[in-house]
C-alpha cells in the first residue's frame, strides 16, 4: 500500500498550468527518479511546486512539534511521582529536538528558520489540529503519549519512505523517539484505565473529549483534501489520509476496548467482509475552524510562543556576535 499513486494522468494535467514554467525535460527526469524511488536532495533539480509543497509539509510539521511541546510541558511540574515526571520530561524535551531537526531540514529549501517562526506567530502557518485543545487533566497527558504519538508514529514511519531526503532522513531519527514516547504514553494509560474508579473515569473522560481530535489528526478524507493526490504521485506522502486512519483505528480501537473503554461513536465497527473501519464522519467544519485560528486554544499557544520568542532573543543576539566572546584570563 505504500507508495500507491492516487492521482491519474487526467488529474495529473490539471496541475499543468502551475507547472509550466518548468523544463520539460527535467520535469520528466524528475518525475523518473521520483518512480525509480531516488531521493531528491536539496541541490537537485526539482519543481518550485515540489519545493514550496514539502516546505510547507514540513514546516507545518515543524511548528507542530515546538506547539506540541506546550500541552504536556504545562504538566512537567505536576506529574504524579518522580518518575513520570523525569519520562515527560524527556519526552517534551525530544519533541523540541524534533523540531531543531525539522526546521533544518525546511531550510534546506530555501526559507530561513527565522521566517518560518516569524509566520507561525504571524498566524500565517497551520500546525497540528490537537494542540489547540486543553491538557485539563493527567489523563489528557497519558492519552497525548499513547494515542497522539500513535497517530505519529503511523505517519511518519509510513511517509519516512518518501522522496525528499533531508526530511526522511529527519523522520527516521524522530521514529526511533517516538516509540519511546508511545511506551510511556501507553504505561501511563494502561494504569489509569486499571486503577481506580476515579482513574477509569478521568481517563474515560479524556477519551470522549480528543476522539474527535484524533479522528482530525489524518487529516480531511481523500475526497476533499487538497493536496494528497499530488504528493501520493511525487511519494511525499506514501499513503492517503483514509488510508493512515484505517491503519490507526485496525491498530489501536482493539487496544482500547480491551481495557474496557468505550469510544464515543457508536457507529465504530469493523465490516468483517471488507475489513475497513466505519464510523461516523467527525465534524469537519470544526476541523477546519481549529486549523484556521478558531480552535479552543490556538490564541493561548501563539502567545506563550510570542512570549518565549521575546524573551529568548537576547541570547540568540548574543549567540550572533562572535567578536564579543570572552577571553578567559587563564588563556
Ligand atoms: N492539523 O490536503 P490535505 C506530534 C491542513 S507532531 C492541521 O489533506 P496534506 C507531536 C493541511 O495542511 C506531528 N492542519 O493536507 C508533537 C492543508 O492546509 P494548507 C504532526 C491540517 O498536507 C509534540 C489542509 O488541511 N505531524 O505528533 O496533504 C507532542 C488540507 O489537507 C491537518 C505532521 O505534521 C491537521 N491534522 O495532509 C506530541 C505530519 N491535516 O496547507 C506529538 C506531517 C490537514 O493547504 N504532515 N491539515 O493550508 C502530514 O503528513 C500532512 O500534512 C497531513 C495532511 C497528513 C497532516
Amino acid at each position: 500500500m505504500y507508495g500507491t499513486i492516487h492521482i491519474s494522468e487526467e488529474e495529473y494535467g490539471q496541475f499543468a498550468e502551475l507547472l509550466k514554467n518548468e523544463d520539460p525535460e527535467k520535469l520528466a527526469e524528475f518525475e523518473d527518479r521520483i518512480q525509480r524511488g531516488e531521493k531528491i536532495e536539496p541541490d537537485d533539480w526539482m519543481p518550485q511546486l515540489y519545493r514550496r509543497q514539502v516546505l510547507r509539509m514540513i514546516e507545518q510539521h515543524a511548528h507542530s512539534e515546538i506547539i506540541g511541546a506546550l500541552p504536556e510541558g504545562t504538566w512537567i511540574t505536576r506529574a504524579p511521582g518522580f518518575r513520570r515526571k523525569m519520562a515527560l520530561m524527556a519526552k517534551v524535551q525530544d519533541e523540541i529536538g524534533h523540531a531543531q531537526l525539522l526546521y533544518s531540514a525546511a531550510e534546506t529549501l530555501g526559507k530561513t528558520r527565522e521566517e518560518m517562526i516569524n509566520d507561525l506567530l504571524a498566524g500565517k502557518s497551520k500546525y497540528s489540529n490537537v494542540f489547540n485543545y486543553p491538557a485539563k487533566t493527567w489523563a489528557d497527558v497519558a492519552l497525548i503519549g499513547f494515542l497522539v504519538d500513535a497517530g505519529a508514529i503511523i505517519n511518519q514511519v509510513t511517509n519516512a519512505k518518501g522522496s525528499y531526503g533531508p526530511y526522511v532522513r529527519a523522520l527516521e531519527r524522530i521514529c526511533y523517539e517516538e516509540a519511546f514516547h508511545l511506551k510511556q504514553g501507553h504505561d501511563a494509560f494502561v494504569a489509569l484505565a486499571t486503577g481506580t474508579p476515579a482513574q477509569r473515569a478521568m481517563i474515560q473522560d479524556a477519551l470522549n473529549r480528543w476522539w474527535q481530535p484524533l479522528m482530525h489528526f489524518f487529516g480531511p478524507p481523500d475526497n476533499i483534501s487538497t493536496h494528497t493526490k499530488l504528493l501520493t504521485r511525487w511519494k511525499v506522502k506514501m499513503a492517503t489520509n483514509d488510508e493512515m486512519r484505517q491503519w490507526y483505528l485496525d491498530q489501536y480501537v482493539p487496544k482500547i476496548w480491551e481495557l474496557g473503554l468505550t469510544l464515543p461513536d457508536p457507529a465504530l465497527r469493523k465490516d468483517p467482509e471488507t475489513g475497513k473501519w466505519e464510523y461516523s464522519d467527525p465534524d469537519w467544519d470544526e476541523f477546519f475552524r481549529v486549523i484556521n485560528g478558531d480552535g479552543p486554544l490556538n490564541k493561548e499557544r501563539l502567545a506563550v510562543r510570542r512570549w518565549a520568542e521575546e524573551h529568548g532573543r537576547w541570547i540568540r543576539q548574543a549567540l550572533q556576535k562572535p567578536e564579543r566572546s570572552y577571553v578567559t584570563p587563564f588563556a
